[in-house]
């Protein structure tokens, strides 16, 4: 089974189903025997980025410090899962410098804001619109639509099977 290690970096609003993707990936990878590692920002922010919260310098810092760590991994010979919301075209630009680009996949889970509050499976959304939770993205805090992601999965159209049978399309074509 040969494979190039990359990075695969799913961008998208809360709630828009990156990590239910990149957990289905998972499996499937493991599956056909390819070493994986995932990242994700619900479990890096509590460990590594724990001194860090939602502004947009503590964003991007969050997501600099995830690059990094996701290209030691890359280094180790692994296809890195990583799901983090990543709003802002300049921060993703420079986690495909990091990383490299020859490396670097991005999958953007576009899924309509309404969608997402629509399903508010974690209930954080109302407690955005009541101003409970500041800065919160799509409601008080920017999402910059990606400029030329290499997939993207519109969830309304594409069950999670479809996206990660997609994803793997591309990956067989790249790795
Ligand atoms: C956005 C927030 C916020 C605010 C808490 N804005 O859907 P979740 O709950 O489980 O995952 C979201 C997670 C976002 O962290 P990221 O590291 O992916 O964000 S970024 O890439 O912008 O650094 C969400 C929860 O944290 N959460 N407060 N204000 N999401």
């Amino acid at each position: 089974n040969t494979h190039k290690p990359c990075l695969i970096w799913f961008t998208g609003l809360s709630g828009s189903g990156k990590s239910t993707i990149a957990n289905l990936l998972e499996k499937e990878l493991y599956k056909k025997g390819i070493h994986t590692y995932s990242l994700d920002g619900d479990n890096l922010r509590r460990g590594l980025n724990k001194d860090l919260l939602f502004s947009k310098e503590d964003r991007i810092e969050n997501l600099r410090r995830t690059a990094e760590v996701g290209k030691l991994f890359v280094d180790a010979g692994l296809v890195v899962l990583a799901a983090f919301i990543s709003p802002y075209n300049k921060i993703r630009e420079d986690i495909k410098t990091i990383v490299g680009s020859d490396y670097y996949i991005e999958v953007f889970v576009n899924t309509p804001l309404e969608v997402c509050e629509q399903r508010d499976v974690k209930g954080l959304y109302k407690r955005a619109r009541s101003g409970e939770i500041k800065n919160f993205t799509g409601i008080s805090s920017p999402f910059e639509v990606p400029v030329n992601p290499m997939i993207e999965i519109k969830t309304v159209q594409e069950s999670p099977e479809e996206a990660v049978a997609k994803i793997l399309t591309v990956l067989k074509n790249k790795l």
